[in-house]
């Protein structure tokens, strides 16, 4: 069983994850996570913390020669801006935060709900995600993020080939799949900040190659799309998630919605085991279970709670009416959300790989993953 905690708080000294249930053998190269930690700094439209913060991985434990042992894996992402003890509380609560609800729940400080509230803890769960990424490209599964709308704007994407798209994301300041419209989003994000508001998004994680009979239909808590929804509604700010049509297939009659049946030998040896469906409408997920097509999930993530032009809010120490509390912030940190998606939604797919394939050493797993093709294609 694949699972992680985190901990550490946004000023404080550490992030912190806690990997345990990784299998063995399995080549780290930790280049490509920073790349990660990176993206999700970036994107048009964050706030002066990033000047300040350049996130690196470091592994604690688990690895050894740059490859995993199958032990517990701790990992950290050491804060630049670390002034925890210097930072004054709060007491003018910031509507859309924890700050009031935490502050009441704990019988304590705003602060001390805030520094693990904030999305800044995401770091951690993208080196996470970044690990299980490593481990799904041994089996030819990869994981791909973007923004499909901004601030109310839906974004056309370009279409091609998973390279092509990706090349075409990573020229986007928004990470989207249509560079072109950069221009007119980022000048949204301008007028927006100047007006001291915020924005929010919609982003979209693809995950290829991924072969049938991840997850199952047999009890709630381990189908695989109720396991994604929680991980990723459990991302900061994120209030929706679709898989598929979603929510556009309450609107459809059947026939608009069910992605048909059909079988081509020459797609044996794909993913899909030559069962091909010319739409996937379900977004690779039947009752719980991979179907062989790309899985696609998307959330809504709202605008940032920290607002220059503040909300109202009371004075928790004198009960009188005041504005919100405003401490630096983003006014945009969709493009981030979409790398953070990315990342959760890779490791929950790793952990329900392993739950197949078992999880003791990735030479295990890859003879099972192969016997179990061979098996399912001879269905
Ligand atoms: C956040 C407030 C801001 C964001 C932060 C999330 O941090 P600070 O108060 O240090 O300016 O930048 O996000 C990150 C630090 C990050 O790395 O994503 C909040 O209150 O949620």
């Amino acid at each position: 069983m694949l699972r992680y905690w985190t901990a550490g708080e946004s000023h404080g000294k550490t992030l912190i994850a806690l990997v345990d249930g990784f299998p063995a053998g399995v080549p780290i190269e930790i280049n490509s996570i920073n790349v990660e930690l990176r993206r999700r700094q970036g994107g048009y439209g964050r706030g002066g913390r990033q000047r300040i913060e350049a996130d690196s991985v470091e592994f604690l434990t688990g690895i050894w020669h740059d490859t995993t042992l199958g032990s517990p894996i701790a990992l950290q992402v050491v804060n630049k801006d670390y002034k925890l003890e210097r930072l004054d509380d709060l007491v003018r609560p910031r509507p859309g935060h924890g700050d009031l609800t935490g502050a009441i729940k704990y019988l304590g400080s705003v602060r001390g709900i805030l520094e693990r509230a904030s999305a800044r803890e995401t770091t951690v769960r993208v080196a996470a995600g970044g690990l299980a990424k490593q481990l799904l490209g041994e089996f030819g599964i990869r994981a791909f993020g973007y923004v499909a709308e901004l601030g109310g704007i839906k974004i056309v994407p370009q279409p091609g080939t998973l390279k092509e798209q990706r090349k075409l994301r990573d020229e986007s300041e928004i990470y989207s799949l249509n560079p072109a419209q950069d221009g007119e989003l980022k000048d949204l994000i301008d007028r927006i900040g100047r007006d001291g508001d915020t924005l929010g998004g919609i982003v979209e994680v693809r995950v290829e190659g991924i072969p049938f009979g991840l997850g199952t239909h047999a009890q709630w808590d381990r189908k695989l799309d109720g396991r994604l929804a929680q991980a990723v509604m459990a991302v900061q700010a994120i209030k929706g998630v679709e898989i598929g049509l979603g929510f556009e297939a309450a609107r459809r009659p059947g026939s608009q919605v069910h992605d048909p049946i059909h079988y081509d030998e020459s797609q044996k040896n794909t993913s899909c085991l030559g069962y091909t469906r010319p739409t996937n409408n379900a977004g690779g997920l039947e009752a719980g279970m991979t179907n062989g097509q790309p899985l696609v999930v998307r959330a809504a993530k709202k605008p940032i709670s920290t607002l220059r032009k503040p909300l109202e809010s009371v004075n928790l120490d004198t009960k009188a009416p005041d504005t919100a509390s405003y401490e630096r912030s983003d006014i945009c940190a969709v493009p981030a959300a979409s790398v953070i998606v990315e990342n959760v939604v890779a490791f929950e797919v790793a952990a329900a790989l392993i739950d197949k394939f078992g999880g003791d050493s990735l030479a295990e797993m890859k003879a099972r993953y192969e016997l179990f093709l061979k098996m399912a294609r001879e269905r």
